[in-house]
């Protein structure tokens, strides 16, 4: 069978299974939600855009005559891998997800874990603080509760609307990040707590290891549940799935 797979992206792993998947010539589209204004260049051809729910997402796979679906979005883009077991469920499409596994708490680490953007904004109601509010820009209203803090914000593009604290410094940046960047970072903002989502993998763990060698506690909220779908933790693993599939005609 001719792959025609659509990589649902948006993080370092699903551009570097395009790059491979480019390589090793087979037919791939990558798909982004266009959330940035320059996404970077992902190796394969891009759509960005939602498909309009899984109805759009089942309609886009029929009309494409996608083969394989591997979703390497981010584990808190949880509506779009939700939607993808279902219309890949709907349409007989196989499904991979290539996902990081969460980070995990080491002894010289300093969590305060929390289940979700909620938690982390109930965890901040405590006095003025200096806060690295490392979370991207889509959830910043939320954090509105605690003025009293002095927030560092990263940002992939400049903020569009007037943000929601008196006290803040925004730094245009996107990752994959260093360890010693980052800790030039906290240090230079004198930052005193950290709030990240475990987000996993290797772009954005930059701020959990200067944080650590800092000794400054993070804030670390839990991902959002996924429905179970077949998963993947390596480029290698998924290519193999790939391989695999074409090999059983599936
Ligand atoms: C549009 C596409 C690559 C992919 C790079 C990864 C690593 C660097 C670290 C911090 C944390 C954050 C944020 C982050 C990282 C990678 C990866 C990752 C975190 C780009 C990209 C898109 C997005 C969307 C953006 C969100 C935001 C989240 C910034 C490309 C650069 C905070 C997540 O302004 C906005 O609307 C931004 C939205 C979703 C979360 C949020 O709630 O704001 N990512 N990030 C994707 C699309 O349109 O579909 O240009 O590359 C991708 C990457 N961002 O090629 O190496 O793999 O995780 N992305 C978090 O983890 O908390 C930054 O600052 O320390
Ligand atoms: P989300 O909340 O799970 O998705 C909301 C809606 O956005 C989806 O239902 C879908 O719209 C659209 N969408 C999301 N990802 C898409 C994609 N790759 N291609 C096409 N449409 C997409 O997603 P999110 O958290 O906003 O994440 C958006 C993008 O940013 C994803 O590519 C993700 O990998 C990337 N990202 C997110 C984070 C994060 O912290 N959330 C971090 C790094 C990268 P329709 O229902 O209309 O199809």
């Amino acid at each position: 069978m001719t792959v025609n797979l659509l990589i649902l992206g948006g993080t370092t792993e699903a551009r570097r299974l395009a790059s491979a998947v480019a390589e090793a010539g087979l037919r791939g589209t990558v798909s982004l939600a266009g959330r940035v204004e320059r996404p970077a260049p992902q190796g394969l051809p891009l759509r960005s855009g939602g498909f309009g729910g899984i109805a759009g997402l089942a309609g886009y796979l029929r009309e494409t005559a996608v083969t394989h679906v591997i979703d390497g979005t981010h584990p808190f883009a949880a509506q779009m891998s939700a939607n993808a077991v279902a219309a890949c469920a709907e349409t007989g499409v196989p499904l991979l997800a290539l996902t990081r596994p969460a980070w995990e708490q080491g002894p010289e680490d300093h969590w305060i874990r929390v289940p979700d953007i909620a938690g982390a904004v109930a965890e901040l109601d405590r006095p003025a603080a200096r806060v690295m509010l490392a979370v991207g820009r889509m959830h910043l209203a939320e954090f509105a509760p605690n003025p009293q803090h002095a927030y560092l914000l990263r940002l992939v593009d400049p903020p569009a609307e007037p943000l929601p604290f008196p006290e803040h410094h925004v730094v245009v940046d996107r990752g994959p990040f260093t360890r010693d960047a980052d800790l030039k970072l906290l240090t230079d903002h004198r930052i005193e707590l950290v709030v990240s989502k475990n987000a996993g993998g290797s772009g954005a763990r930059a701020k959990i290891d200067a944080a650590r060698a800092l000794g400054l506690p993070v804030i670390m909220i839990d991902r959002p549940a996924i429905p179970p779908r077949a998963e993947a933790h390596s480029v290698e693993a998924a290519l193999a799935w790939l391989h695999g599939a074409t090999e059983r005609g599936v």
